[in-house]
């Protein structure tokens, strides 16, 4: 079929070899409330957020497919949603509609999830979790397209046997069309796009199927009469980039079938950190230093491990009673290099000689990936208020606040 013209440079604008399975739970809290309490299956169950058994505080986290019947939505407030479906116990008409409201119970949908991802990992190659119900799986060594659906219909039966969950399961050569088509046919829906399909199977769905176009930007759009994925597609990718700069290139892209994302294990990291609290505030220069030292080596270690080189090395402090003070160096360029993280980090600390510390912390940023995806280059070149204007040869001082340090140990 037709793709466009190939404009030099860009990818080919044909279908890779990948074959890429989307997975998604169907009404993942409500479906795990059912099966703990079986008298609950097919019947409108709400899952609130915030929400205590007998009060009406909350938002719905999810719905059964039941009380989706209703009008029943993620994100309503509960006390709209009782006005249509009200509490079992607490209604008065016995003929009416009743819905069946639960508290969010993270512990137990973790449980469930880790057992659907045990079923996952024995079916791809390579799998990338994206949130409590959501993977993407490569499968390219493990199938054909000639028997894609049964390989679908076995980790969607797998699934089931398991844990009792229906999910929704998209087959295409690429993660975008993978992910529409889980959705496309949803509860228990199997879709499989093949290579060469992907644009056909798109262009008539709505512009809000795209994956990346939000409300506002469906609504932009539409005042200019573009509805489908199709419409989107045929538009000059100018146009869209004039508007919506490289997301534009990349939405138009999408709507033509070309996504060459690779399904990776997880994203780089964006920064790496490790913080440790003393038991009470010291001033104790040398329990500080100790304290320091050993964070900054874990977090080299870890950098390490990822394989990632950092050019920014950053300090944080906690005084009492919680001011959190933090600094950063940057360096001429990436670097693996432990001995300057620890010395970087150290000397952050002078400063704070004789203030009494509650809590100290390190963190890596900027960070390079040299044998895989440099995103976090990438956006460091880009930033012109960032941009290394410093001598190559002397380290450039650049003690600032950092708008943001993560918090808890590590993070990627
Ligand atoms: P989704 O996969 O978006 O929704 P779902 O699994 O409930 O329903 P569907 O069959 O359409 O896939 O989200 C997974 C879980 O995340 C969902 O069960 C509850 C939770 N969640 C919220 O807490 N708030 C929200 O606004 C949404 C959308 C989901
Ligand atoms: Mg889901």
């Amino acid at each position: 079929m037709d793709h466009g013209p190939t404009l030099p440079g860009s990818p080919p604008l044909t279908d890779s070899d990948r074959i890429i399975v989307h997975v998604d739970l169907d009404c993942f809290y409500a479906a795990c409330e059912q099966q703990r309490e079986p008298d609950l299956q097919g019947k409108p169950v709400v899952v609130g957020m915030g929400y205590t058994p007998g009060d009406t505080a909350g938002a719905v986290a999810t719905a059964s497919y039941e009380a989706r019947e209703y009008g029943i939505e993620s994100a309503q407030p509960i006390r709209t949603a009782v006005t249509t479906l009200p509490p079992a116990a607490q209604t008065d008409d016995p003929d009416g509609p009743v819905g069946y409201y639960r508290p969010v119970d993270m512990e137990y949908y973790e449980s469930v999830a880790e057992e659907v991802r045990a079923v996952l990992r024995e079916s791809a190659d390579t799998l990338r979790v994206v949130s409590i119900d959501e993977a993407y799986l490569d499968v390219t060594e493990r199938t054909g397209w000639d028997v894609a659906a049964g390989f679908g219909r076995s980790i969607r039966d797998r699934i089931r046997r398991r844990t009792g969950l229906t999910a929704s399961v998209g087959i295409a050569p690429t993660m975008h069309a993978a992910k529409v088509a889980s959705d496309h046919d949803k509860p228990d829906g199997l879709v499989v796009v093949e290579p060469g399909e992907v644009r056909e199977f798109l262009a008539p769905l709505p512009i809000d199927d795209l994956h990346g176009i939000g409300p506002v930007t469906a609504e932009e759009l539409s005042e200019q009469d573009v509805t489908t994925i199709g419409d989107l597609a045929a538009m000059p990718v100018a146009v869209l980039e004039e508007q919506y700069g490289d997301r534009g290139r990349t939405l138009h892209r999408r709507a033509r079938g070309i996504d060459p994302r690779p399904v990776e294990p997880r994203g780089n990291p964006k920064s790496l950190s490790r913080e440790s609290a003393f038991s009470e505030p010291t001033t104790a220069t040398t329990t500080v230093q100790q304290r320091l030292r050993s964070l900054a080596e874990a977090v080299g270690d870890r950098a390490q491990h990822n394989g990632a080189l950092y050019q920014t090395i950053g300090i944080k402090i906690v005084t009492p009673p919680y001011e959190i003070q933090t600094r950063e160096r940057s360096l001429p360029g990436p670097v693996d290099a432990p001995d300057v993280l620890i010395e970087t980090a150290l000397e952050l600390l002078a400063e704070f000689e004789g203030t009494p510390i509650r809590k100290v912390g390190v963190r890596v940023s900027n960070l390079s990936f040299p044998d895989g995806e440099q995103t976090a280059l990438n956006e460091w070149q880009s930033d012109p208020k960032r941009a290394d204007t410093g001598t190559t040869t002397d380290r450039r001082d650049r003690q600032q606040t950092l708008d943001a340090f993560d918090p808890g140990t590590g993070s990627e």
